[in-house]
């Protein structure tokens, strides 16, 4: 049983449902039926205000191919990776307006080499890590991207954040969430412990709408989700695992289908709802590709509170203790029994 699952049981208690209808999320953030424990204003004007951000960046992603904002700006991020006009109009959106409440005392961004500092009141009790606009090969040819989060509680009794407090396991985190701007744009978000709820956005209210309450992902899926133009870096037990789930065995539900986006939030969107496994695995010298801050750690959260497991093949992605800010991890994410699968095959037991 995942830690979330023992503390919904003992403190949360399942929203009211007799009407579901007109929900917004500033409304189920308000009424506290996120189930955060001890839901502070101060912690709900944070969610609000990155519901704010989330409005902005759909605006801009929406209209990207008339605003001039795709294509690149020459520049190369801390990833040493080029960086997109988008890429930084959703940072400075974001930056901005999690610096609007005084709430958030800094940031971590895959956009910025350092923390940011965002307010050095010490009310400001949350730091915040994102990736502002994830899944950048696909903006320019206008597949689905998005933007993930995460908030934790800034180490108390000092004036000002400082990297210590981002450098901490991911159980450690109250919120995460990710935006995906797909055929609709859906913002979905967890405190851990009330579950995982999903947000439709309607642009002609300029509001994000419950559409997904209480996400639960499938006990085991059909589909596998990985990068397979990568296989001669992996891990031969990888290898072992990928030929596995493409054998033929139908009473045994294989081979599994092939989905892959290549915009983790996507992919890993897919796999909440529909189960299965997305695998991201050590590929670059016994490092993976995704960023334990601000990509696994999020999805992290989010596939326990719905149920799932998310793993580096041998450990708990949310027990990791960071290094670094932008440090990199094998992720595998998805149904409990299919990451079950995947370990064992790196355990090398089957
Ligand atoms: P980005 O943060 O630069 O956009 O890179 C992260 C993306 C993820 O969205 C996706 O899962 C992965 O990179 C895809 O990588 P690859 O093209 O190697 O399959
Ligand atoms: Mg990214």
């Amino acid at each position: 049983m995942s830690l979330f699952s023992d503390q919904r049981n003992l403190s949360w208690n399942p929203p009211d449902t007799s009407s579901r209808i007109g929900i917004t999320l500033e409304t189920y953030i308000l009424e506290g039926m996120l189930g955060f424990p001890a839901a502070t204003g101060a912690f709900t004007s944070l969610l609000n205000q990155i519901g704010l951000a989330a409005k902005l960046v759909t605006s801009k992603v929406r209209r990207a191919g008339l605003a001039n904002v795709l294509g690149y700006t020459g520049q190369t991020n801390v990833q040493g990776e080029i960086v997109q006009k988008l890429d930084e109009v959703a940072n400075e959106t974001l930056l901005s307006v999690l610096g609007r409440r005084g709430h958030c005392a800094a940031v971590v961004s895959e956009e910025l080499g350092e923390m940011r500092i965002l307010s050095t009141d010490p009310r400001a009790k949350y730091v915040v890590v994102v990736d502002p606009l994830d899944g950048s090969s696909n903006i320019d040819v206008n597949i689905s991207i998005g933007t993930i989060f995460g908030v934790l509680r800034k180490g108390d009794g000092k004036l000002g954040a400082d990297p210590s407090d981002f450098l901490r396991p991911g159980r450690d985190l109250v919120a995460a969430g990710y935006v995906l701007y797909g055929s609709s744009t859906l913002l979905v978000l967890t405190t851990g412990l009330g579950g995982v709820h999903g947000f439709t956005y309607d642009p002609t209210v300029g509001e994000f709408f419950l559409s997904h309450e209480n996400i639960r992902i499938p006990e085991r899926g059909a589909t596998f989700s990985i990068n397979e133009g990568h296989s001669a870096r992996w891990p031969e037990a990888v290898r072992r695992w990928n030929a596995w789930i493409k054998e033929e065995r139908k009473e045994e539900g294989r081979p599994y289908g092939a989905r892959y986006v290549g915009s983790l939030v996507a992919d890993a969107h897919r796999t909440l709802l529909k189960g299965g496994i997305f695998a991201y695995p050590a590929d670059r010298g016994g490092q993976g590709k995704l960023r334990l801050l601000y990509e696994a750690n999020p999805f992290a959260f989010l596939f326990e509170a719905a149920g799932g497991k998310a793993s580096t093949g041998s450990d708990r992605i949310l027990d990791l203790v960071p290094k670094s800010l932008h440090e990199r991890v094998p992720l595998i994410l998805g149904s409990p029994r299919d990451v079950d699968d995947f370990e064992q095959f790196l355990r090398g037991e089957r």
